[in-house]
């Protein structure tokens, strides 16, 4: 332990200031932050899937140049946090291997499949929305290469918000089949967006830690609500309905109550039993071999450069 970076790292936090990779920090505070980063790497990674299962049936050339940007930024998040993770001492290779193995999380909402082409609406409304809502506080993190990473993230997942709202709300404004797929979709994933947020507070074993910590600024349950009261007229614009009989409006309260969710499908999807676990997980792993020749020979031309500089 070192006294003086102890106390500096406890005057940062109380100062609501940016912890730094070159400064001391709790191994815990380290543990913590490595873990909520590398999952949220691995669910852009894997994020990637439901929707590359549509690019090569988009409806139309213009839909299917946008939404290969869109899968396309995803990378580009998973590589921001892998990297910022990296500043923590945890390689990228490790995180994989982990990721690979089926020992490392990733987000519960990518284990759902994505059977039409409304899903690729929803996910960019519902699930993009989720994960801004979620984000936004995260872009105030007390560690400053997380915080960092999540401003440049967030812009780029308001763009996959609207491009997922403007989906349904062509679909909306289409025959009535196109409007039953996008009320089907919508039915589909609405629970499992609001269970993104992770499990209620009081069965949400890091959350007051990471709070005491500027990580989360948040509570599970505060940013499942503001989602929710977010949802409420932008599905009046859409005019699709949200499948929640309770959901109304609570005046004393000033938010909207909704119906229980089902945590049991949460902890089963967690658990590996969701629609797509195995399917993802296969997919990545094949991926990886796949891309064995690449990694090798980007390293051999690393090497070659390293050697040319010496001469
Ligand atoms: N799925 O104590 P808490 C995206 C785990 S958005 C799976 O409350 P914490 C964009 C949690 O890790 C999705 N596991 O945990 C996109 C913990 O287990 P652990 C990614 C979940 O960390 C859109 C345990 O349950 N975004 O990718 C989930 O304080 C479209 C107990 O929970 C982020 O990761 C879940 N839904 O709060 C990409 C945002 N919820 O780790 C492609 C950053 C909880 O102890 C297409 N992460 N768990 O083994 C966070 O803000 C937090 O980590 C929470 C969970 C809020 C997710």
């Amino acid at each position: 332990d070192d006294a003086d970076g102890r106390t500096r790292f406890e005057e940062l936090i109380a100062a609501d200031d940016r912890v730094e990779p070159s400064d001391w920090m709790p191994e815990a505070y380290r543990k913590t932050l490595v873990r909520q980063i590398s999952q949220h790497a691995h669910s852009e990674v894997i994020g990637m899937q439901p929707e590359a299962n549509w690019i090569g049936r988009a409806p139309s050339l213009k839909r299917k140049a946008i939404l290969m940007a869109k899968v396309q930024d995803e990378a580009g998040h998973g590589l921001y946090l892998y990297s910022a993770a990296q500043t923590l001492g945890t390689d990228r290779d490790t995180m994989f291997e982990q990721l690979i193995a089926g020992s490392a999380k990733y987000s519960s909402i990518f284990n759902y499949l994505t059977p039409t082409w409304a899903d690729m609406g929803s996910i960019g409304w519902l699930v993009d929305g989720a994960a801004i809502c979620n984000q936004v506080p995260l872009c105030r993190a007390s560690y400053g290469p997380y915080g960092r990473a999540m401003v440049r993230i967030c812009k780029e997942e308001s763009f996959h918000q609207r491009q997922g709202f403007e989906i349904l709300l062509s679909l909306m404004a289409g025959t009535p089949e196109q409007r039953a797929m996008a009320q089907e979709s919508v039915n589909r994933w609405y629970w499992p967006a609001l269970m993104m947020f992770g499990p209620p507070d009081d069965e949400s074993p890091n959350s007051q830690q990471s709070m005491a910590w500027n990580i989360k600024r948040l509570s599970n349950d505060g940013l499942r609500q503001r989602f929710i009261d977010m949802l409420v007229p932008q599905a009046e614009v859409l005019g699709v309905t949200l499948p929640d009989p309770d959901l109304r409006w609570n005046e004393e309260r000033g938010h909207y109550d909704h119906g229980p969710l089902d945590w049991d499908e949460f902890h089963e999807v967690l658990a590996g039993r969701g629609q797509a676990n195995a399917q993802r997980l296969e997919r990545r792993r094949q991926a990886h071999e796949d891309g064995a020749w690449v990694r090798e020979a980007a390293r051999a031309y690393a090497e070659r450069m390293a050697a040319r500089r010496e001469e």
